[in-house]
């Protein structure tokens, strides 16, 4: 029986990538998403590339009776998830705390923290059933820094570092493993969505120097789940070698 993985946030990035690199190293998928054209794309797309098989369920993370619908509807068997990739999450804006845009601090703080907490409640009990899985956040290096204007994301980023960690304690006795990834600068939608799709914006981001690609997460990924049932890698932090720090980056030009 091919292990299962169920991964938030696949219509685009870091989950998107980590679906096809999954998928092609033996994996069935569930992939979420709110885009329903894009994610009925790329489910579509992995069955054919990889013979894998995925179900998408459309919902929105922040919406817990979306969440409770879509993952109670499963199948007997889809609810054996394996592996948790907790990735769907946004920044939105890049404002001082003087000026910060309620809606922004809501969108993140409900999707970040919240939005994750509510998809782990539902998969944990699958999890603790079987006295194994594997539950991935993605974090980020605003989870271990902070910079400036960077502060309600920042703040949801920290949390998740933290809950990462209580997480890991609370399910020690049920052999779950819990894993973050911290990574730097990926170059994939997010600084479209935290400019809200200012193109001249964005590319401001990645102007002069070579950031990561969602594939080098995706990687990250794959070896954190092909290790030996003893062995868990707790937290990976990784950065575009030319970044240094969140604001700290070697730029050509
Ligand atoms: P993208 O914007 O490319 O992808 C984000 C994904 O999250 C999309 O598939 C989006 O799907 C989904 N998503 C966002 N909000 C919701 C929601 N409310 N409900 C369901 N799904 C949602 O960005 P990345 O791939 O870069 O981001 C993935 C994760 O990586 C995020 O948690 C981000 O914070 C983190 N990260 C990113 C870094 C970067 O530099 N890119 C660096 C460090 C961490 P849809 O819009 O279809 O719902
Ligand atoms: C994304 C990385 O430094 O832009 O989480 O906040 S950063």
């Amino acid at each position: 029986m091919k292990k299962i993985a169920l991964i938030t946030g696949a219509t685009s990035g870091i989950g998107r990538a980590t679906a096809n690199t999954l998928a092609q190293n033996g994996f069935d998928l569930i992939v979420t998403g709110r885009r329903k054209d894009k994610l009925e794309e790329m489910a579509h797309e992995i069955r054919n590339k990889y013979q894998a098989e995925v179900i998408s369920l459309n919902f929105d993370v922040r919406n817990n009776e979306e969440v409770i619908s879509n993952l109670s509807g499963l199948p007997i068997r889809w609810k054996q998830v394996d592996v948790l990739v907790n990735n769907a999450g946004l920044a939105a804006g890049l404002d001082p705390i003087q000026s910060g845009h309620l809606d922004d601090w809501e969108e993140m703080i409900d999707t970040n923290i919240k939005g994750l907490l509510y998809i782990s409640k539902k998969v944990i009990p699958w999890m603790i059933e079987r006295q194994e899985g594997h539950i991935i956040n993605i974090g980020s290096i605003a989870g271990k820094e902070v910079y400036a204007n960077g502060n309600v994301y920042c703040a949801t980023k920290h949390a998740v570092d933290a809950l990462t960690k209580g997480m890991r304690i609370d399910l020690l006795k049920h052999n779950i493993k819990v894993s973050q990834i911290a990574p730097g600068m990926v170059e994939t939608e997010f600084s479209l969505v935290r400019f809200k799709w200012d193109q001249t914006a964005a590319d401001k981001v990645y102007t002069g120097v070579e950031p990561l690609i969602a594939e080098d997460i995706a990687d990250a990924i794959l070896y954190m789940v092909t290790r030996p049932p003893h062995v868990t890698i707790n937290d990976m932090i990784i950065m575009p070698t030319a970044q240094a720090a969140a604001t700290i980056v070697n730029r050509k030009s």
